[in-house]
């Protein structure tokens, strides 16, 4: 059954069970509503990258820090088709362009992403943006011009978001997640963990994730990359069995969400992977860069696909799982 009622106490009887335990429920779950040897591949390019105004404490993006991402412009739209044409030779369905913007704004740039999000449409990939905030009308313009979802992140819980960013507020990003569903493009929306929160601001970031109206169709759980120059470099590293547990109880809360094991694989091992994806994780990013930091190779991937017996899901299973589903009703 799916449920939007999920109450702190429950969340934190799950998030709190004995690793292994919950492991087993999660694996459970994830078996009784969906294949379990089916993992999304997604390519991220960023289009624009750095020089961004916001203060998110974990951005190498944001300009006031001094970090070594080097500022560029909106690439072109060519050179973003020819980006994604290689993404899909290598076996992404999925391909997720993101720019370092507090928000769109309604100009020559917008309608550039515009084209870039028709051409990548047309190729039979899912389009995805990840572009800041969004008004309802800008929404309305993305899902025309063909985009499929759209990622906009909670990063953490309401309580411990305004240690993390200034520039913004938590409702805020509820009201863009709200534009981009009403438009009706599939939503993806989770965090990151290692910010520096407590395990009850990760049961309450789930609690948030898993009470909206309709679950995120995917729900990325990202662990923190330390990048030198931002605040949060110095964080320690997420521990792997904290990333179990994250992954597990957003399986438990969403069990046919697609639960993302996001940035942080890099420093992953390839056991340490195979425990996320047995805790319900069924996708992932793939090529061998996020947006500005590294991420294993496509070659990496396909030999990890390989050893743990896993296959690279098709496009657009979601929506047609969707469908069949509303069918039957
Ligand atoms: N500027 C837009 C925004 O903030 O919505 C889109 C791009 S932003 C880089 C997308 C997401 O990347 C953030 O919400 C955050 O969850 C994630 N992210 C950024 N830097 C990260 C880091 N160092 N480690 C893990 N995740 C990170
Ligand atoms: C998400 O949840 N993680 C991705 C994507 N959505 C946009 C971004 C991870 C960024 C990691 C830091 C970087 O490469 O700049
Ligand atoms: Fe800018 Fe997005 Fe990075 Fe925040 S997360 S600094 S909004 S690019």
């Amino acid at each position: 059954m799916i449920r939007n009622n999920w109450r702190k106490e429950e969340i934190q009887e799950i998030y709190e069970l004995p690793l292994l335990e919950l492991v087993y429920q999660a694996a459970t779950v994830h078996r009784t509503y969906n294949n379990t040897a089916e993992v999304q591949v997604c390519t991220l390019l960023s289009v624009k990258t750095g020089g961004c105004s916001e203060d998110c404490s974990y951005c190498p993006q944001a300009a006031r820090y001094h970090t070594n991402v080097k500022v560029h412009p909106l690439m072109q739209t060519e050179e973003v088709l020819q980006y994604a044409e290689k993404a899909k030779l290598a076996g992404s369905t999925r391909f997720c362009m993101g720019a370092a913007w507090r928000e769109v704004r309604d100009n020559r740039d917008f309608d550039r992403v515009l084209d870039m999000v028709k051409g990548v449409n047309a190729m039979g990939m899912e389009v995805c943006c990840t572009l800041g905030m969004l008004t309802e009308s800008q929404a309305v313009k993305l899902a025309d011009a063909g985009l499929y979802a759209y990622n906009h992140n909670l990063d953490t819980s309401p309580e411990f978001y305004t240690e993390i960013i200034s520039t913004r507020t938590y409702d805020e990003r509820l009201n863009t997640l709200g534009h981009v569903r009403r438009a009706g493009i599939s939503v993806c929306c989770g965090g990151i963990i290692g910010l520096g929160e407590t395990h009850e601001d990760r049961i309450n970031m789930l609690q948030t994730l898993s009470t909206l109206p309709e679950h995120p169709e995917s729900v990325p759980i990202n662990a923190l990359v330390r990048v030198k120059g931002t605040p949060l470099e110095n964080n320690p590293k997420v521990d792997i069995w904290d990333m179990v547990r994250m992954i597990a109880t957003a399986r438990i809360l969403m069990p046919k969400s697609m639960v993302r094991l996001s940035a942080g694989r890099a420093e992953m091992s390839i056991p340490e992977q195979a425990f996320c994806f047995m805790a319900g994780a069924n996708s992932i990013f793939a090529g061998d860069k996020l947006l500005t930091t590294p991420n294993p190779s496509f070659e990496e991937d396909n030999a990890m696909f390989g050893l743990l017996g896993l296959n690279a899901m098709e496009a657009f299973r979601g929506a047609k799982l969707k469908a069949q589903s509303l069918e039957q009703v």
